[in-house]
């Protein structure tokens, strides 16, 4: 094939073929990405990123393992509450829980995070009950917890406009000075899938983020699919080095490894709060299931991609590291399996007994304040509601 632009300055390197793109786009994660954990749960040395986890030791790694476990569970809870009826729809996050726990993990209890509506186990970190996100999916609420006190905001539905919302603050943490000093920096975290980068306003974000330094990182969750589009419909080159053309630093880990994204997102949180924001992170990892119960995925994609990222898969890599490597013994395993039939119990309990709400409650928690143009509405739909009696 020939090379279009090759006789161009800039261009000295002959294009790549389609096929080399794609080839590319899709190369094994080992050799691209920042891996402390194989997928045979063997740890990695890496002189680089190894003292960004150097206090991880067998209790901590316990403890991701456990919230892995757990949010996996709940997942798989909230998704056969739907499938009987009690949800109208769930987005599942199987296959994405080490690239969420090590992000989450991360945080620091005055970062801020804006989430799409993918992340169960990010707003797990940030201290939100599980429970707290049957609301959304019953479609009840848009979410109860207090976004500052968490530090966690509510779940973006519109693909990629959270990339603003981040920013936005992001530059505000700058403004008001809360940037600059290791111990007490702030920083702000965005999440987004490999689909939304294909959104002007994660563009816009990025743009904004890097003229104004805000401390933002972008974090992207490339489970290689956005509903039926793969891919190699967004990109034409790599997600993470779409950062180079923003004048950031862009960089990919096993999003798979919940140690390596532990330790990129701690760096990338640290240049934030430094003052070397923003950075984008890709955590290259694989939606194990549909992109949300209302999909069904074998309609476009085949099976055996699946069955090749099971074997990548992120609870199994670290069980298999605390049995053989740090020799864990059964009886924690046995007692996570009863902490997550208990979580799943307490879960769909819950679910069964929410109360159904009014039609006043759309009107409720609009404005912090109370406003009299919202109290006026809410009489006349009530109003026009009671003339059906
Ligand atoms: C602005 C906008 N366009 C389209 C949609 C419909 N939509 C919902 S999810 C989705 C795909 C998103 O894919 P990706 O960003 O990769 O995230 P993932 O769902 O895989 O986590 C689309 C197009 C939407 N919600 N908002």
């Amino acid at each position: 094939m020939s090379a279009p632009h090759s006789g161009f300055p800039g261009f000295a390197e002959p294009d790549p073929t389609p096929q080399q793109v794609i080839a590319g786009l899709r190369a094994t994660v080992e050799g691209d990405a920042v891996q402390l954990l194989t997928p045979e749960g063997e740890r990695v040395a890496d002189p680089h990123w190894d003292p960004l986890v150097a206090d991880v030791d067998t209790d901590a790694l316990k403890s991701l393992y456990r919230d892995m476990v757990l949010v996996r569970r709940a997942d798989r809870e909230a998704n056969a509450l739907q499938r009987q009826g009690q949800l109208g729809i769930w987005v599942p996050l199987l296959g994405q829980e080490a690239a969420q726990i090590g992000a989450g993990r991360a945080l620091r209890p005055t970062d801020m995070a804006f989430p799409s509506y993918r992340e169960h186990g990010v707003a797990w970190c940030r201290g939100i009950d599980p429970t707290e996100l049957l609301g959304i999916f019953r479609g009840t609420d848009h979410g109860s917890w207090d976004p500052i006190a968490t530090g966690f905001h509510l779940y973006t539905i519109v693909i990629g406009n959270q990339c603003l919302n981040a920013t936005g603050y992001a530059m505000g943490q700058r403004f008001d000075g809360k940037v600059g000093d290791r111990a007490t920096g702030e920083s702000t975290i965005c999440f987004f899938g490999d689909g939304a980068t294909s959104q002007g306003d994660v563009h816009e974000g990025f743009v904004w983020s890097a003229v104004y330094d805000a401390p933002v990182v972008f974090f992207c969750q490339n489970n290689q699919w956005a509903i039926s589009e793969p891919l190699e419909r967004q990109t034409r080159v790599p997600l993470y080095q779409r950062a180079r053309g923003y004048g950031f630093p862009g960089i990919r880990v096993d999003g798979n490894d919940v140690l390596a994204t532990l330790a990129v997102t701690r760096w990338a949180l640290e240049e934030c709060r430094t003052g070397n924001g923003p950075v984008l992170v890709e955590a290259f990892t694989y939606r194990m299931d549909a992109h949300t119960t209302s999909d069904d995925p074998t309609r476009y994609r085949l099976a055996d991609e699946l069955e090749l990222w099971k074997l990548k898969d992120p609870i199994e890599r670290l069980r298999v590291h605390l049995v053989r490597a740090l020799g864990v013994a059964p009886a924690y395993f046995d007692g996570l399996e009863a902490e997550s039939d208990a979580l799943a119990v307490r879960l769909r309990e819950f679910c069964a007994a929410m109360p159904q709400p009014g039609p006043e409650r759309i009107f409720s928690e609009v404005y912090a304040e109370p406003s009299a143009l919202v109290e006026a509405q809410r009489a006349e739909y009530l109003a026009y509601q009671a003339s059906f009696e």
